[in-house]
C-alpha cells in the first residue's frame, strides 16, 4: 500500500515535469523548423498571457533583416489597470531590472520612458480579452530581452528574444 502511494507521487511528479518543459519554447524547435522559419521574409510570434503574470515564451527566434509581427493576446478577464499587459523589446545595453524600476511611475505613458529611449519595439498595454500587435524589423544578430513594463510584472513576465 506504502509502495503503491509512493508509485502515486513519483508518475503525478513525472507528469508535472513533463508539462513544465512543454511550456512553449522557440529553442524546442527542431533544425528543418528553424531552416524554414529563416527563410520568411515576415515571421509572426504570437505571444499570450491571462491573468496571472506570465508569458507563454519566454524565448523567442527571429531571423536578421526579417520583419517581424508579435501578437499578443490578454486571455484573461481583468481589468488593463490591474493586470495590464505589453511587450517592450530592450536594446541591448538597457537591463530588464533598471528599465522596469525607472518606468513603474510612467502611468500615463503606459509604463514606458517618455523618450522611448532603450526600446527597439513595444505594443500597446492591454487588458483582458484584448489582442494588439506590433510590427518591426529584427535588429542585428544577437540576444535581447523582452518584458511586459507593468509595475511588478517583469520579474517572471520577460524571456529573451533570438536574433539569429
Ligand atoms: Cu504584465
Amino acid at each position: 500500500m506504502k509502495l503503491k502511494s509512493t508509485l502515486l507521487v513519483l508518475v503525478s511528479l513525472l507528469i508535472g515535469l513533463t508539462s513544465c518543459s512543454d511550456s512553449s519554447n522557440s529553442d524546442s524547435l527542431t533544425q528543418e523548423e528553424l531552416s524554414a522559419l529563416s527563410k520568411l521574409d515576415t515571421i509572426k510570434i504570437t505571444l499570450e498571457t491571462g491573468d496571472r503574470m506570465i508569458f507563454d515564451k519566454t524565448d523567442i527566434t527571429v531571423f536578421e533583416g526579417q520583419a517581424v509581427v508579435v501578437t499578443l493576446h490578454h486571455t484573461g478577464t481583468m481589468a488593463k489597470s490591474s493586470m495590464g499587459h505589453n511587450f517592450v523589446l530592450l536594446e541591448q545595453d538597457v537591463s530588464v531590472k533598471d528599465f522596469a524600476y525607472a518606468v513603474a511611475d510612467q502611468k500615463v505613458n503606459e509604463y514606458l520612458p517618455a523618450d522611448k529611449k532603450g526600446v527597439i519595439a513595444h505594443t500597446g498595454l492591454i487588458g483582458g480579452g484584448e489582442i494588439t500587435s506590433v510590427t518591426f524589423q529584427a535588429p542585428k544578430k544577437g540576444t535581447y530581452d523582452f518584458l511586459c513594463s507593468f509595475p511588478g510584472h517583469s520579474s517572471t513576465m520577460k524571456g529573451k528574444f533570438h536574433v539569429k
